[in-house]
């Protein structure tokens, strides 16, 4: 699954509205959306379609009327691929291209292409190439030799070809064997999930659609440097690191691949051992652009993909990110209308206390500073208390005893604090 030879190509956006198929949870600015799918592709608009359509057509999808003039478009600006904006059923596809004599890619073929190109871990390509095969193997029976054949073009990122032309007991048999090494991928990170969870570590995921923020949230919060770009699907492995903060309880933070409105559901398939991850997750932080005209139907989109991972039982902590981007009176007043969500701005680090404390509540009930006192016996205490990396400083009372100054979630106090011998020590005194 390779994507070296990647030739720009020009392209030719063609953005149906079909009435027909128009859902409740439409964007506003649905074709803006599709156009940085094409720019996310690294490809060049050379001419745009708009246009309306009651129905789509069973055979090409498009009306004759409008093929038509697109085909002069297409012959008059040296257009070499329509991308448009609906998902093909394989012989729309074939129609289209042996129409137009061009190559025709779906807004399914477009996403699996940009994955394909982002892809850069083991399992993570391995991810991605599980989806091009599914999505080929619904495809078989469309005839590629009516197309002239270009090398490394948009859609043909990934099995080239020659096996394009393998028939399906063979990509059959590869899906199979793609299958059984991500299994055992997972089975390894498995086994650092149960690691993670013998050590005392919670694990935020954060999520959210597309050019939410996720990422540039994560560097902050966890001092890295992953790619932060406006692009959509910047971000396609999931990374998963430390917090930094000592304002932080112990916390993973995971970074996530973003969604999208019609996730293509061989991506989600294929997904399903990352996307599996999320559900050891302690807690969500579910990102939002703000400042998108769209926010609240993306927030939505993203709602129904977690219901439909079964993410939503675990607690959320919804974070309005881009607010520099608004004014202080509209965010002002969205604060109250949303008085239970965070709001602040990732780039300047704008809301980043509420957003700590938040979170430290959420997951330790508080965080208790300060110094306790512990009997001489309480050698299994004090280390249990350092294994657990919450010892600041230490040291020896007045009376021999030992005392720590801890840092360490309510919760987690709760275990230690009805001990024979252990106190929680408020007098200044012993601490001199
Ligand atoms: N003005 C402003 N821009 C931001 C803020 N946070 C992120 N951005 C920008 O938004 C764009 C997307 O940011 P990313 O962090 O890559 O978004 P993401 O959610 O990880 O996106 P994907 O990985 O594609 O899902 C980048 O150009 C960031 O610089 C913010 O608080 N304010
Ligand atoms: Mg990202």
């Amino acid at each position: 699954m390779r994507t070296e030879n990647v030739v720009v190509q020009n392209a030719l956006l063609l953005f149906v509205e079909v009435e027909s198929l128009i859902q409740n949870n439409k964007l506003d600015n649905e074709f803006e959306e599709f156009q940085s799918l094409i720019i996310s592709a690294g490809l060049i608009i050379k001419e745009k379609v708009i246009f309306k359509q009651k129905n789509p057509i069973v055979n090409t999808f498009v009306t004759k009327g409008k093929l038509e003039k697109i085909k002069t478009i297409i012959n008059s600006k040296d257009i070499e691929l329509v991308i448009i904006n609906h998902e093909l059923s394989a012989s729309q596809t074939r129609n289209l291209e042996l129409f137009l004599n061009v190559r025709v890619i779906d807004k399914t073929e477009l996403i699996l292409d940009i994955f394909a190109s982002r892809a850069s871990s083991h399992i993570g390509k391995l991810q991605v190439e599980l989806a091009q095969l599914r999505h080929l193997s619904t495809r078989l029976i469309r005839g590629w030799t009516h197309l002239e054949r270009q090398k490394g073009g948009i859609g043909l990122r990934g099995p080239g070809e020659t096996q394009l032309e393998t028939d399906r007991r063979l990509i059959g048999k590869r899906i199979k064997r793609l299958n059984l090494r991500l299994s055992k991928s997972h089975k390894q990170k498995e086994i650092n999930r149960y690691s993670r969870k013998k050590s005392r570590n919670k694990l935020v995921a954060l999520v959210g659609y597309t050019n939410a923020g996720k990422t540039t949230l994560f560097n902050k919060l966890t001092e890295s440097s992953q790619m932060a770009e406006d692009k959509l699907f910047a971000t396609l492995d999931s990374v998963t690191r430390k917090n930094k903060n000592p304002a932080h309880g112990p916390i993973l933070f995971s970074d996530t691949v973003g969604f999208i409105s019609d996730l293509p559901t061989q991506l989600i398939e294929s997904f399903k051992g990352t996307l599996d991850e999320l559900q050891s997750a302690d807690m969500l932080l579910h990102v939002v652009d703000i400042s998108d005209d769209d926010h609240k139907a993306k927030f939505k989109e993203v709602n129904t993909i977690l219901n439909d991972l079964d993410l939503m039982r675990i607690p959320q902590i919804v974070i309005n990110n881009k607010s520099d981007l608004l004014s202080t009176s509209k965010i002002n007043a969205l604060k109250v209308a949303k008085n239970d969500q965070v709001f602040i701005s990732a780039e300047n680090e704008q809301g980043f206390e509420e957003l700590r404390s938040r979170i430290n509540d959420e997951l330790f009930d508080g965080i208790f500073e300060g110094w306790v006192l512990m009997d001489n016996n309480l050698g299994n205490v004090r280390s249990t208390l350092f294994d657990m990396g919450c010892v600041e400083e230490e040291k020896t009372s007045s009376c021999g005893k030992m005392l720590a100054n801890i840092k360490i979630g309510n919760e987690e106090l709760l275990q230690f604090i009805n001990m024979k011998g252990f106190e929680l020590c408020h007098d200044e005194d012993i601490l001199l």
